[in-house]
């Protein structure tokens, strides 16, 4: 292929205009391909950038947006429509609609919906052409290899597979995602991608955390060792014309890569009033599109002169009972009948606890039913439950902490065979203290599985604080009881406080409801002004002798077995 000679390559990127305490960040998820419904897979990685973005404004990290919505372009759009006999836009309308629909009812906060068919966006992808264009980075040429269109791109031989196609013919195929490849050849616009590999290189080595976790940075590292060829970013538009046509050439098409990688700039107004977020973006994506995001993309925006990117949170992919989600195997997981089998909260709940982002996880039913049931119903229901009883709490206010029943010790190992109090409930009280920093440690490394593994070790320490002290068994006619027994209370609904305020991130109509019974008011819910059991320190405590909420119902039902699993696991 001939390559012209670069003209201004590269070009330094321009230095960060966010930085600094309060500033501004830009979260994102990727935009979805609408040949499809939503999945739970699509779920989850908008669950995750919304616990961050919920765990953000309740540290009052900064003004801060959520980005999300649906990639509208390009050949697999165009050809699911041809093939559902309709046109692209009215599928784009209709399956955008479902995505949206979807995120919403699971209470993703997001603050931007962008659709790629949008004019704003597309006024901004024809901007970001000009830039490379004029900044020398695209020149034209023939190009010829194979194109995988559901994963929109181009594939070379070493990530291919010899197999057969429906009639049993030979074909070549996508290691990756098994998916028919076809050989073509075209006149297209080039991207010098090759002239990035220094730059990229030294990106990276100077931001070691813009990649993670660090199983995949090394990943991109490696990729940036192999051969890094330019890169294909226009189709022939007689063959591609479900996409925005190239500034002044209308026989071609923007990639739709490139044309899906701008909604990141579009969506903070580029290109006149990007400054203001941009670079301050931490994009969340699954390992499948980690090349487009950590490759290329960074090297498109250097090429324009901007920044990469802050960070890129890669995650890993959900499996069902083992088995990679495909619509060819029939299994795909629908979200909304997730959210109404296992309820909004519960079903966030599992999919943020079991999410471990460096390796697949599986879903099935009966462990939902098992890590929900457990740890929010049973310990964290049970916990609130026992402890807000009428019979050991008759008056229902937030009851006294005493000192004298639970003193003071320098160092929690000193105290054993202090009065009542044992080793084992000093250890409680460093435990939940120590829990907002550890959780806000977990949510900054991306590791909110950890953070919740964190409040439920809490959680159940908890219930065998409550569980040892037998607080029923008290007599509350004995002054010395009473004021032991509104401890233990008093001490338990701290670390609850604790707790329903840590998980608002990740369930917030459960913590809502936790919260509001423990007469926590709205300002009261913030992490910056969290302090745990402060009358162990002798300072005052606002929530004592408040009335608690009303809402004395069961803070989280349990789930039931689906009447569909309940039959199968009848079957002889
Ligand atoms: O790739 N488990 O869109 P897409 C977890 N439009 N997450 C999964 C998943 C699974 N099994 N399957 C998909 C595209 N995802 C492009 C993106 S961005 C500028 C353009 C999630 O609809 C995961 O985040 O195929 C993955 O990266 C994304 O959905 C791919 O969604």
């Amino acid at each position: 292929m001939l390559r012209p000679p670069c003209r201004c390559l590269p070009r330094p990127p321009r230095r960060a205009a966010c930085t600094g305490p309060g500033r501004r960040l830009l979260l994102s998820t990727p935009i979805f391909y609408v040949n499809g419904p939503p999945h739970i897979g699509h779920l989850y990685s908008a669950l995750l950038a919304d616990a961050l973005h919920r765990h953000r404004g309740l540290r009052g990290a900064g003004p801060s947006r959520l980005s999300t919505g649906t990639d509208e372009h390009g050949l697999k759009i165009q050809q699911a429509a041809a093939a559902a006999g309709t046109s692209p836009l009215e599928l784009c309308e209709r399956v955008s609609g479902l995505f949206r629909q979807a995120l919403a009812q699971a209470g993703v906060s997001f603050t931007d919906f962008t659709r790629t068919s949008q004019p704003r966006h597309q006024r901004a992808v024809q901007r970001f052409w000009g830039a490379l264009r004029d900044g020398g980075a695209l020149y034209k040429g023939s190009y010829e290899g194979w194109y995988c269109t559901p994963e929109e791109c181009f594939l070379p031989e070493s990530q291919l597979a010899e197999s057969r196609d429906a009639q049993g013919r030979p074909c070549k195929v996508s290691l990756e995602s098994g998916h028919q490849v076809h050989w073509t050849k075209e006149e297209n616009y080039m991207f010098r991608l090759s002239a990035f590999r220094d730059p990229l290189w030294k990106w990276l080595r100077e931001n070691p955390h813009a990649i993670s976790p660090d199983p995949f940075y090394q990943r991109v590292l490696r990729w940036l060792e192999e051969d890094l060829p330019d890169l294909s970013v226009s189709r022939e538009s007689s063959r591609l014309q479900w996409g925005i046509p190239v500034p002044g050439d209308p026989t071609q098409t923007i990639y739709v890569w490139v044309d899906a990688l701008v909604n990141y700039l579009s969506v903070v107004g580029y290109p006149t009033a990007h400054g203001e977020w941009w670079p301050a973006a931490h994009h969340i994506v699954g390992k499948d599109i980690l090349k487009f995001h950590a490759v290329y993309w960074p090297a498109l925006l250097m090429a324009v002169g901007l920044q990469p990117p802050e960070q890129i949170l890669v995650h890993s992919h959900w499996t069902v009972r083992g088995q990679k989600m495909s619509k060819s195997l029939g299994n795909v997981v629908d979200p909304f009948s997730c959210m109404e089998q296992y309820t909004v909260d519960g079903f966030r709940y599992f999919l943020l606890r079991q999410g471990v982002p460096e390796r697949d996880c599986d879903y099935y039913h009966e462990k939902v039913l098992k890590v929900v049931n457990s740890e929010l119903a049973d310990a964290l229901g049970g916990l609130l439950n026992r402890s807000t009883a009428l019979s050991i709490n008759p008056s229902n206010t937030y009851p006294c902490f005493s000192e004298s029943c639970f003193p003071k010790v320098s160092d929690s190992r000193e105290a054993t065979g202090t009065g009542r109090v044992s080793a084992e409930d000093y250890a409680l009280l460093t435990s939940v203290a120590s829990l907002p920093l550890q959780v806000a440690g977990y949510f900054e490394s991306f590791q909110i599985y950890k953070a919740l593994e964190c409040i439920t070790l809490c959680v159940r320490q908890t219930n065998s604080f409550f569980q040892r002290h037998r607080p029923w068994k008290l007599d509350r006619k004995d002054p010395a009881e009473q004021l032991w027994l509104d401890t233990i209370i008093h001490v338990t609904l701290e670390c609850l406080r604790i707790f329903g305020t840590l998980l608002q991130p990740v369930i917030p109509h459960t913590a809502d409801k936790l919260l509001s019974r423990l007469a926590v008011e709205p300002q009261e819910r913030a992490l910056s002004s969290l302090t745990f059991l402060p009358r162990y320190s002798g300072k005052p405590c606002p929530f004592e002798g408040r009335q608690l909420g009303p809402d004395t119902g069961v803070l989280f039902h349990r789930l039931e077995k689906s009447r569909e699993h309940q039959r199968e696991t009848e079957r002889p």
